[in-house]
């Protein structure tokens, strides 16, 4: 579809109202809203095409774990209703196709360049304008610079030993090529199991002669129970489209979770689930273990603020894994024991435990055999070495602020987003940084981001950005910007919220544990997206407080 022929041509001091970084479901709609709000917009998209994340996670097995029909756009309601989402939860090349699909029907493609970088963005205080530059040579002045560029995006660098010594074919998810790739008849090994080495898991393994499964830390996963679409289902979820997405805005923490349960009552374990008996908890498990989906741990309401709760819930997964994986040393060494079930990203599966009650499937414990050293031909554990024709790293990204700070930021005095960030990302309400007027940040860290139905998430900062600029122009403000107080109030919610969780004892990427060297904080807002929406309207209500207008 893309790269259109104007995207061959390079922007030489392009003047636009504003640049937007990145053409996923962030940049997309931000294009779209911006537009109807009069600006003139350029947007760079590193990939040759639109989709963001559903562009270059195409691995076998890739798969949103929220259903298709609430992680969708809600902003059209024409393509809320003509848009035919096929299965439960979309495949990659599906969620793709829609992407390209809202790309055509509203006309973005010709304001996007495909294949360039932003590499730096500097803010000249004197006409307060952007100026931005890619790795293609573009130069372009924004009076906004709005950052659409994923919170999973930045794939994490393994400091595996020997990696690139490997002579056989290699593969990171995050980056998978584009068109089949064929595991016939290969030895394959797949380092990491978060959720894409648990997607794509099931699926190589029905292909590849030997799969070793190269596992550091185990993970708690929940079937997804993924299946077609019924069309009578459909229809009646759409005849109510707009009541769900209020409920996904404001009745659900995520903003995603038990479609049929909509019409029941909000969170239905949140009031309740303290005085639940074990039999009881056993049963709204077993009951959400058959519905599948994320909602197993968020129908429980103090499943990620008590431990005895918690610990009860991941018994019961632990349980299951035992029932289904038939060797008992390897379903133990599948049981996650070191962490409370959902303070790593919980995960969905299609199969992943019972690919190892396959004859084709190892898994290959580090906990117990380190790996030493991958060479030409294979990895070298403590105890052997396992001959591989092809590896596969599914050893996840530098999540929230990695595609952000690769980009050279100066604000105000010359400030570099780097420094100002070097104890961790400080943002006001995930949107804005103090010194750094007319930059918005699209579900950025102190959101509610990853820890929700993004596509909502999206939607809502992309409002509440197009929103604030239209208040700038009734009120002749040429300039916003957070304030240093507000920005640090703000993060001090955002930390004590998740203080007050069992988030904090996970070594997970929410708290930037996976990258060497990173600022341990916990990145995301956990009080939910309802509350998240409300506090963002109470501030728009009191004037924008803690944003600083200047004409
Ligand atoms: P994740 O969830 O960060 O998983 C990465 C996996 O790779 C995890 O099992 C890691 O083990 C493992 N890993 C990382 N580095 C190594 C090395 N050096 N050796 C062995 N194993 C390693 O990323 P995903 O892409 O699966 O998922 C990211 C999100 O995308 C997901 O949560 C959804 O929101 C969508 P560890 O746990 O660090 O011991």
């Amino acid at each position: 579809m893309c790269p259109t022929s104007e995207n061959s041509r390079i922007d030489r001091d392009g003047v636009f109202d504003a640049v937007i970084v990145g053409a996923g479901f962030a940049g997309l709609y931000a294009l779209h809203r911006l537009r109807k709000i009069g600006l003139s917009c350029r947007v760079y998209e590193g990939g040759d095409q639109v989709g963001g994340t559903w562009h270059w996670n195409r691995y076998p097995g890739a798969r949103c774990d929220a259903e298709s029909l609430a992680y969708s756009f809600s902003f059209d309601s024409n393509l809320e209703q003509e848009w035919e989402w096929s299965e439960r939860y979309a495949a990659q090349p599906e969620i793709l196709e829609y992407i390209e699909h809202v790309a055509v029907r509203f006309d973005l493609l010709p304001d996007i360049r495909f294949g360039r970088r932003v590499q730096s963005a500097h803010y000249d205080e004197a006409s307060r304008i952007w100026r931005i530059e890619t790795d293609r040579g573009d130069t372009a002045s924004a009076r906004f610079c709005i950052l659409a560029t994923g919170n999973l995006s930045t794939p994490a660098e393994p400091n595996i030993k020997g990696l690139d010594t490997f002579t056989g074919r290699r593969f990171t998810t995050s980056r998978w090529p584009n068109g089949w790739v064929d595991f016939e008849g290969e030895r394959v090994g797949v380092i990491g199991t978060g959720s894409s080495g648990i997607q794509c898991i099931p699926r190589i393994a029905e292909q590849a002669k030997h799969l070793s499964v190269f596992q550091r830390t185990a993970n708690f996963s929940i079937p997804a129970r993924n299946g077609p679409i019924d069309s009578g289902f459909s229809e009646r979820f759409k005849a109510r489209y707009q009541e769900h997405r209020e409920f996904f805005r404001r009745g659900l923490t995520t903003g995603f979770g038990d479609l049929e349960a909509v019409p029941r009552t909000v969170g239905v374990g949140a009031e309740t689930a303290a005085p639940l008996s074990d039999q009881e908890l056993d049963e709204l498990c077993e009951e959400y273990w058959s519905v599948g989906g994320l909602q197993f741990l968020s129908v429980v309401g103090d499943s990620m603020t008590d431990e005895a709760a918690n610990k009860r819930i991941a018994d019961f997964v632990r349980e299951k894994i035992r029932q289904t994986v038939f060797d008992t040393e390897t379903a133990e060494s599948l049981c996650p024991t070191t962490y409370p079930i959902g303070s790593k990203r919980l995960c969905t599966d299609h199969g992943y435990y019972e690919s190892f009650n396959r004859e084709n499937v190892d898994l290959v414990d580090l906990r117990k055999s380190p790996i030493e050293a991958v060479e030409a031909n294979g990895i070298r554990i403590s105890d052997r070495f396992i001959e591989l024709d092809a590896l596969v790293l599914a050893t996840g990204f530098d999540a929230m602020t990695g595609s952000l700070l690769r980009i050279d930021f100066r604000g105000v005095g010359g400030v570099e987003l780097k420094k100002k960030w070097e104890d961790g990302p400080r943002a006001y309400l995930g949107l804005m940084v103090s010194d750094f007027p007319n930059l918005f940040i699209v579900t950025g860290p102190g959101s509610p981001s990853v820890l929700s139905n993004v596509v909502l998430s999206i939607e809502q900062h992309v409002d509440f950005i197009a929103d604030c600029i239209s208040h700038m122009s009734a009120g002749d403000h040429r300039t916003v910007e957070a304030e240093a107080q507000a920005e640090e109030d703000w993060m001090e919610r955002v930390a004590k919220a998740a203080d007050k969780t069992l988030f904090s004892q996970g070594a997970s990427w929410y708290r930037g544990v996976n990258i060497p060297g990173k600022p341990v904080v916990f990145m995301a807002y956990v009080g939910g997206v309802g509350a998240y929406r409300e506090a963002c309207e109470n501030i728009v209500s009191e004037g924008y407080a803690g944003f600083h207008f200047k004409a």
